[in-house]
């Protein structure tokens, strides 16, 4: 009888668990975005002060509840050395984020050049994707409007998933909320393909 309740108690209380890289070139806000996220969804969290968030040479990981989903995010290091280790995460993920510096046009092509290799990835078929346009709080940044026909060229790589691109700051959250919440729509909806692991909180 122990078991069955003990069965039953487990099952209704066990949340789907899902994981969501967040890639893009090193300086264009992944920690920043991942730190906001937090603060965003996690009630008493206390944001990391952005002086003190520095380059990530390993992993950031970081998890949050929305609306009883649980997100995993893994924030990869960015620079061109620790790309080569993002595809060793592509098969276990549910979806990705990939972030741009919209401040930075020195660097779009490169953004862009590394966004088609990650696409491109068998590995990544049919995963959601959110890219963001991100710094959009400084000025003369490139807006939506530039950015998205840069990202979209080789819709032959995206194929069939779901995509799209959004303005953000990580720094002050805006738009943060908004991407989580139609990545989460997303996921539910790709899960029988990437089915979520069960999370058992405190068992
Ligand atoms: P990364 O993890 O992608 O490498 P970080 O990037 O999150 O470390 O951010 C790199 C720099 O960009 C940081 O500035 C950070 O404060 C800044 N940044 C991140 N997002 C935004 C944003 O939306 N707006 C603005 N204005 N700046 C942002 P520093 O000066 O610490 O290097
Ligand atoms: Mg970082």
């Amino acid at each position: 009888m122990y078991t069955l309740l003990h069965g039953f108690y487990k099952y209704l209380i066990q949340k789907d668990e899902y994981c969501v890289l967040i890639l893009g070139l090193d300086n264009a806000g992944k920690t920043t975005y991942l730190e906001a996220a937090k603060t965003k969804f996690t009630k008493k969290y206390k944001a990391m002060n952005p002086n003190r968030i520095t380059t990530t040479v390993g992993l950031n990981i970081g998890k949050i509840d929305v609306d009883g989903v649980l997100l995993n995010f893994w924030d990869l290091g960015g620079q061109q050395e620790l790309q080569s280790l993002w595809d060793k995460y592509y098969a276990e993920c549910h979806a990705v984020i990939y972030i741009v510096d919209s401040s930075d046009r020195d660097r779009v092509s490169e953004s862009k050049e590394t966004f088609d290799r990650m696409i491109a990835s068998e590995h990544l078929s049919g995963v959601p994707l959110l890219v963001l346009a991100n710094k959009q709080d400084i000025p003369d940044c490139m807006g939506v409007h530039t950015v998205k026909p840069i990202f979209n060229q080789n819709a032959h790589l995206i194929g069939a998933r779901d995509i799209m691109l959004m303005a953000t700051s990580a720094l002050n959250g805006d738009g943060v909320d908004e991407g989580i919440r139609w990545l989460v729509d997303c996921i539910k909806r790709n899960s029988v393909d990437r089915p979520p692991r069960n999370h058992e909180d405190n068992l």
